[in-house]
């Protein structure tokens, strides 16, 4: 961490005073599988070749194996170890070879067994393996084994899927509602067999069942077959639908609007993916090559799989994560592919490396896979600007790395007609070929200016060859001394012969310089590589985080000013970018400098979030605040009615003040005729009288002012209700009010006046409703009753400052804003575009429109801005403590930084952080999903802000309910742990669970419209009263509660658990309290990181200034004994969970034995005691002796 110091003390002098600075480093320390050398494939490039595409040899315009020959030495040339192949085998070519009809043979078109067996020798001697394609869930219609299954041969009769199925009027009645991915049900008759037999794929690919013992023998034969043949591994084709459910059981809707029945996405197919027996196989299929190997003493036999699918579901693909059982080598990367997109920034490159290396456990090797087949070209999916940096990444990452014939030349994709395409399932409907056809990057390889680009000899090719070939051809770029993409790739690849060190020690860090520019650090063994990279279209210098010692330059991108050899010396550690400019650094010092780097014997993956703040104890007190959401109608009633009203708040300040609460966010309370339960105001200046009245509220400001407690309010900028007389007067055309709404005339469509345009509501349907009295259509972002105000009127402007003024006179201490992003319209009216998965939705679902015309406009940020320096003024010129401004956005994370400001301009003092509400919900979530959640925060919010943590509120299911009451303290710890500010909706400290409700009880205008989905959207659970105790309503009223109290109040409640000494929810949540009091305000250095340790264990590492705490979260339902970070060897527990097996205060002796760690870290190695394994739930470490360390010694004593 030292070496990132000086340049972070440099950005906060030139940049700030009093505020934290925090660059997202990202460091994963990587182990290798086996402990020796690295083995060939670890470190390999592995070149796909399109067969048919790659060198036509006899004219016929299909490339063939004879042509591959021929270009073994382009292959060669390159510096290529290890090449796959797509499927040369027998087929029908229903699917592009994916049909096979003889695994044992090559499909004319390309050749024969001889052909192939000429490749091999000729690319073995070379140097080169080959991998080839296995197609293993199903085979043609036309193979032998379906033919004779057909007949019921003996042997033969189980070898597909087949079951009885019915014929009605004429119609087959499948044995269960299994979908197949080309749509239509995936059972089809057989009259010869009077059975229907399952197809996951087309009708001509019948699905092998992988239940028949026999079927698993012959595949595994022809593993073996083609081992003993030479081939040196296998690239496993959608290895994810090899088993199906044994009992066929029906699978559940996927609720995806608007797909159609005979959709495969109309399913959730949790009974033909990802099946526990599948990874089975594919653990068998590695013993069989690995004994393979062994038996023969041959090099390592290679298996890739590839997987579509959720990332929780690919890594098991590699294997357990503790290497119990292994399965394929590696199985595809597809996060380049997948996740990023044009226009990506740097955050989202960081965010995609960073996603994977979470997830990969680090016994496994990484890869890297930059495009194939079935995806565009990189030159057309990102733009040619970006092909020589994407290279150098994926060059450059640990790991494995996969390039697809023709991107190291930089070849983008062919023009293709729909006429001329082959790609079966693009050609059958034209209108949609541009967009879905895969033949645009699968045209013929550009090897030179000639004919056909030297494809063949002029005879019509399958494919057209690409007319940019006169340009793009390898001839013209493999000229020496040239600056051409192929000469930039061909250097990566002698660079990645410097990273065989692996198996020794290998690391990779991830920085962000500045909003454009990232850095990637590779160490390994003793070298160390630095990869720096302008995104952005702009000049840049930046300082680049360095040890020591002179940098030279390894690799530049062709437009770069840094020639290869080129010096930056160590006293100037500053780089001047161009746009798009990518480099490659070596630091000359390393090798002499190699004792920093000490052999690692035991590893974990890990982030670590540096932190330095200036002045401190200048922090103001929302700073260090917990934020306490009251949720006013659920809270406490004081007068009987059944609704929770100020004066039960009021009531309850002491509860607050005792819990340690400094703050409050009020839901809410403004005059509304609660059609959206007080979100449609009537008058923004008064109380609703459900509530109290306004001299209610003066009460409660000053009653919590005494008691040290801040009151923030909710402010609802963007809409009124209809009843507001704003509205009504609007409606009438009242002088002054005519514009105060977003009124629109209709289009005229043929002579009938229709919406203005395709805008939709949050809650669905037209965002446009028709007012008979005015004649004109009037928007509303949310409900009809919630007419949207008309920023670009001067008068709403002004009259919601007031409203601002108002309550800022009255004396609250700020405003949550609601609803934030959506302030402002483009003034044009223009149809929003469909959204990029809009066929996931119903056409009048919100999600199925980009909102970039109704959310997140520049307008809408800048008027953020606006009122923040409102409020800043009002805070100065009156002289008083600061006001504070939160933001309501559920918007895109790369988004959510604006609505802290833009770098000039401030806006919230926080945006709300929704990620553990948005992205943790999975019922399997795991440790990592945690992690990932973290970092990810870190990754896009920027330097200079402070963040926050929540675990929920009014509109989510309730944290117990959403992470099981069992992980209740542990999630509050770790919002409470984090650096940042915590926010807590009312309930959550004692573990409320949802409540009970029905729908005739329910009062969310959108579930309640619709039984049928009520149990699905209703907001109403996380709603119910609060439970104070056990008597009758649980202590909220003497009345009848407006939602039903909860059934678990008898046992889950206030009084129960607020017992000294007792440990219970309630008072681990004090614990957490008092320990932030104590911890969250001091530090000029804080270092935070974040492991996941083993499946279920996570730590949270701090290390401010002199002190050491650490947080250890098992989230499974074993024990776990776990080695964690630490520095010191005595720790004093400060909070345990309710289950927790230490007790608070109690000393632990960790101290075992210890290890160098990377930074000088020390990690404790073993904690075993024999006989015994200790169950560490959630335990929250503070070390025995804080005795000031000296952070500068301590890297100095090691380094
Ligand atoms: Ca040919
Ligand atoms: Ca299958
Ligand atoms: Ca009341
Ligand atoms: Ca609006």
């Amino acid at each position: 961490m030292k070496r990132l110091m000086p340049i972070l003390v440099a950005i906060v002098a030139v940049n700030c005073y009093n505020v934290k600075v925090r660059p997202n480093d990202g460091l994963y320390i990587l182990k290798n599988e086996s402990s020796g050398e690295l083995d060939w494939w670890q470190n390999a490039v592995f070149y796909q070749i399109y067969p048919r595409s790659f060198m036509d040899s006899d004219n016929d315009g299909i490339g063939d194996l004879q042509g591959i020959i021929k270009r073994l030495d382009h292959l060669k040339d390159m510096g290529i170890t290890a090449t796959w192949l797509s499927p040369i085998f027998k087929s029908p070519q229903v699917d592009q070879g994916y049909d096979i009809s003889d695994y044992y043979d090559i499909d004319p078109d390309y050749g024969t067994l001889k052909d192939l067996s000429q490749l091999l020798e000729k690319a073995h001697a070379l140097g080169i393996k080959v991998v080839l394609d296995f197609v293993p869930n199903h085979t043609s219609d036309k193979h032998e084994w379906f033919l004779m299954s057909v007949n019921k041969t003996k042997g033969y009769e189980d070898f597909y899927v087949w079951h009885d199925c019915y014929i009605q009027d004429n119609k087959t009645i499948p044995p269960n509602n299994w979908i197949s991915n080309f749509k239509d049900s995936a059972w089809e008759y057989h009259p010869q067999r009077n059975q229907c037999y399952l197809h996951q794929f087309a009708i001509q690919q019948p699905d092998l069942n992988y239940r028949n013992p026999d079927v698993v023998k012959a595949m595994k034969d022809v593993l073996r077959f083609w081992m003993d043949y030479g081939i040196d591994g296998f690239r496993c084709d959608a290895v994810n639908f090899l088993f199906e459910d044994k009992a066929f059981s029906d699978e559940p809707r996927s609720y995806i609007p608007n797909v159609a029945e005979n959709d495969y996405s109309y399913l959730n197919h949790i009974y033909t993916l990802d099946q526990p027996e599948t990874y089975d196989m594919i653990y068998q299929w590695r013993e069989v090559l690995d004994d393979y190997t062994k038996q023969n003493k041959t090099d390592t036999k290679v298996m890739m799989t590839e997987a579509y699918t959720t990332i929780e579901n690919t890594m098991p693909y590699y294997g357990l994560s503790d290497g119990s059982r292994k399965g394929a080598h590696f199985t595809f990367n597809f996060n380049f592919v997948r996740n990023l997109t044009k226009g990506f920034d740097v955050r989202d490159l960081t965010n995609c490396i960073e996603r994977w290396l979470t997830y990969l456990p680090s016994i496994y090797t990484s890869n890297w896979v930059l495009g194939n087949h079935d995806n565009r070209r990189v030159a057309s999916r990102f733009g040619t600007q970006y092909i020589d940096a994407l290279n150098m990444i994926t060059a450059f990452l640990p790991g494995v790395m996969i390039t697809y014939n023709g991107e190291e030349i930089g070849m983008e994709d062919g023009e293709v007609t729909c006429k001329e395409g082959h790609d079966p399932q693009a050609i059958k409907n034209c209108t949609t070929f541009p967009n879905d056809s895969r033949d645009f990057e699968r045209t013929p390889f550009q090897w030179d200016n000639s004919t056909n680009a030297g494809f063949n000899k002029g005879n019509a090719t399958w494919l057209p060859v690409s007319k940019k070939y006169k340009e793009v051809n390898l001839a013209a770029e493999n000229v020496l001394g040239l600056n051409s993409y192929y000469n930039v790739y061909k250097k990566l690849l002698q660079m990645r012969k410097n990273f065989t060190e692996t198996a020794n020690f290998d690391s990779i860090s991830i920085v962000q310089l500045s909003k454009n520019v990232v850095q990637l650090v590779r160490k390994t063994g003793t070298h160390e590589y630095d990869l720096v990279f302008n995104v952005g279209d702009k000049n840049e210098s930046v300082q680049f985080v360095n040890t020591w010692g002179d940098y030279q330059v390894v690799v530049s991108n062709s437009n770069s000013s840094y020639k290869t050899k080129d010096i930056i010396k160590n006293n100037n550690k500053t780089i001047h970018l161009g746009p798009y400019d990518s480099v490659i650094l070596y630091n000359t010092l390393t090798v002499s400098g190699a004792s920093q780097f000490l052999k690692v014997s035991y590893t974990m993956t890990g982030n670590i979030v540096l932190m330095i703040m200036l002045n401190s104890s200048d922090l103001s007190w929302w700073e260090t605040a917990v934020f306490y959401q009251i949720y006013p109608r659920s809270f406490k009633d004081s007068n009987g009615d059944g609704i929770g009203d100020l004066n039960g708040i009021i009531e309850k300040l002491d509860y607050l003040n005792e819990t340690g609460i400094t703050a409050t966010l009020l839901s809410s309370i403004f005059k509304s005729p609660q059609f959206d339960q007080g979100y449609d105001v009537t008058d923004f200046k008064d109380i609703d009288p459900v509530y109290g009245t306004l001299d209610d509220f003066k009460e409660l400001l000053t009653k919590a002012k005494d008691s040290g407690i801040k009151i923030i309010i909710d402010f609802v900028p963007n809409h009124t209700s209809n009843q507001h007389e704003w509205f009504q007067k609007s409606v009438a055309r009242e002088a002054g009010y005519e514009d105060f709404y977003v009124w629109h005339d209709g289009k005229d469509v043929n002579g009938t006046i229709d919406v203005p345009n395709n805008w939709i509501s949050h809650f669905g349907g037209s965002a446009w409703t028709w007012n008979e009295q005015r004649n004109q259509y009037y928007l509303h972002q949310y409900f009809s009753q919630q007419p949207d105000l008309n920023y670009s009127n001067p008068a709403v402007l002004e009259a919601m400052q007031d409203v601002l003024k108002y309550w800022l006179d009255i004396g609250v201490d700020g405003f949550r804003i609601n609803s934030a992003p959506h302030l402002f319209e483009d003034p044009d009216f223009g149809d929003e575009p469909l959204a990029k998965r809009h066929t996931e939705y119903n056409i009048s679902d919100y999600n199925c429109l980009d909102h970039n015309s109704t959310a997140d406009l520049d307008d809408t940020i800048h008027l953020i801005y606006q009122w923040r320096e409102l409020i800043d003024n009002y805070t100065a010129t009156n002289n008083v403590e600061e006001r504070v401004m939160i933001t309501e956005a559920y918007s895109p994370l790369r988004k959510q930084g604006l609505y802290y400001g833009n770098g000039y301009r401030k806006g919230g003092h926080f945006s709300s952080n929704f990620l553990f509400v948005t992205t943790v919900t999975n019922p399997t979530f795991n440790i990592k999903d945690v992690t990932y959640c973290i970092d990810e925060w870190f990754i896009y919010i920027p330097e200079g802000y402070i963040d926050n943590w929540l675990l929920g509120n009014h509109d989510n299911h309730r944290a117990a309910t959403r992470f099981g009451k069992e992980n209740v303290d542990g999630f509050n710890m770790v919002i409470a742990f984090l650096p940042g500010i915590m926010v807590t909706y009312n309930g959550e400290e004692i573990g409320m669970e949802d409540g009970e409700v029905t729908c005739e009880q329910g009062f969310d205008p959108q579930a309640t419209r619709n039984c049928s989905i009520f149990a699905e959207v209703s907001r109403d659970f996380e709603r119910t009263p609060f439970q104070w105790d056990d008597s009758t309503n649980a202590g909220f009223t003497t009345g009848t509660p407006w939602l039903p109290v909860s059934s678990k109040a008898k046992q889950v409640n206030l009084a129960a658990q607020n017992v000294e000494g007792l440990s219970s929810h309630y008072n681990v949540y004090k614990d957490l309290l008092a320990f932030r009091t104590n911890f969250q305000n001091k530090f000029v250095v804080d270092v935070l990181d974040t492991y996941s340790l083993f499946d279920n264990v996570m730590q949270l590492h701090r290390r401010p200034d002199d002190a050491e705490y650490t947080l250890l979260f098992n989230m499974g339902n074993s024990s776990e004994s776990v080695d964690y970070h630490k520095l010191n060897d005595s720790y004093e527990v400060l909070v345990a969970s309710v289950d927790s097996s230490y007790k608070k205060r109690v000393a632990v002796n960790f101290a075992v034995s210890r290890s160098e760690f990377f930074y000088k870290l020390q990690t404790l190695r073993e904690y075993r005691t024999p006989n015994d394994r200790i169950l560490i739930n959630y335990v929250l470490c503070d070390p025995f002796s804080t005795k000031k360390r000296d952070m500068e010694n301590i890297f100095h004593n090691h380094g």
